[in-house]
């Protein structure tokens, strides 16, 4: 079993993929190769597949759980330093929005693409996302927001980046039922996207420009 093999089961769905790692592990395969080329190149032909309309958010989820264990395995192995942080997101749902599962999704499919996330929560004050974002020095900041009333609080958390001369600092994106590219243009915001594949994709564009 190669880590080619793996990305193949893991883009299946197949829960063998998990054992295949171990015995990977145990036949002295990379580590690195096993993560890079198998588990996370799987989880990439999940999204491409996902954005091909042959998966769904079920698939989507399940993938990710199956990569999560897989990494778990591959974890202790690892040299320090293999699993670099490809940036630093704060994410959370926006003063008045309890809806987590979207952007629990989009904080699971960052992580597993390399980001180091913080999840603040739902109903999040415009300022604590800002405080979070300075503590941890994050790189990007993602709201969440699926109803029509709690838009404005996406716009307040820009205007407030703006403000205080953090927009250089911080990378303001957003996501959910009623957000759009329109909405993010409208109020400022660096990008939006409709779902936690496109998210990984925006986020690494936005690294690029950060560099
Ligand atoms: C489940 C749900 C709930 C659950 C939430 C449970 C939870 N733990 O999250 C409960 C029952 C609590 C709920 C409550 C309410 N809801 Co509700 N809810 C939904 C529903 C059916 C699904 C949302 C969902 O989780 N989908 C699953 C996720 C995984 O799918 P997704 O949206 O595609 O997620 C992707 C993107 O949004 C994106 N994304 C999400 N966040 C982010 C963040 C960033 C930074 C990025 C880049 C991307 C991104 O990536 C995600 C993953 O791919 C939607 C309907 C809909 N069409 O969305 C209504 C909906 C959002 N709710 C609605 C309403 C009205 C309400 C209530 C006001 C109802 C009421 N009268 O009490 C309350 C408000 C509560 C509050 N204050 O927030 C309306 C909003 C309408 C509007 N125009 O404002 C909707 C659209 C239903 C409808 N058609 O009327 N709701």
């Amino acid at each position: 079993m190669n880590a080619g093999e793996i990305a193949i089961r893991v883009a299946d769905l197949d829960d063998a993929a998990a054992d295949e790692v171990t015995k990977a592990l145990e036949a002295g395969l990379d580590p690195v190769e096993l993560l890079r080329a198998g588990v996370i190149r799987g989880l990439e032909r999940i999204g491409e597949k996902f954005e091909a309309g042959e998966y769904f958010l079920p698939e989507l989820m399940m993938g990710g759980e199956l990569a999560e264990k897989c990494i778990a395995l591959i974890d202790p192995f690892l040299p320090e330093g293999a699993g670099a942080s490809e940036g630093v997101v704060v994410i959370g749902a926006v003063h008045g929005d309890i809806h987590d599962i979207g952007y629990g999704l989009v904080a699971k499919q960052l992580q597993l693409a390399g980001f180091e996330i913080h999840k603040i929560g739902v109903n999040v004050p415009a300022m604590t996302f800002i405080e979070k974002a300075q503590e941890v020095n994050a790189d990007i900041i993602g709201l969440s927001a699926f109803l029509t009333t709690t838009i404005p609080n996406c716009t307040e958390v820009v205007e407030y980046i703006r403000d205080m001369g953090l927009k250089d600092t911080f990378k303001v994106i957003i996501g959910g039922a009623e957000t759009s590219q329109e909405k993010a243009d409208q109020m400022g915001a660096a990008g939006w996207a409709p779902n936690a594949v496109e998210a990984v994709k925006l986020c690494r564009r936005l690294m690029g420009q950060k560099e």
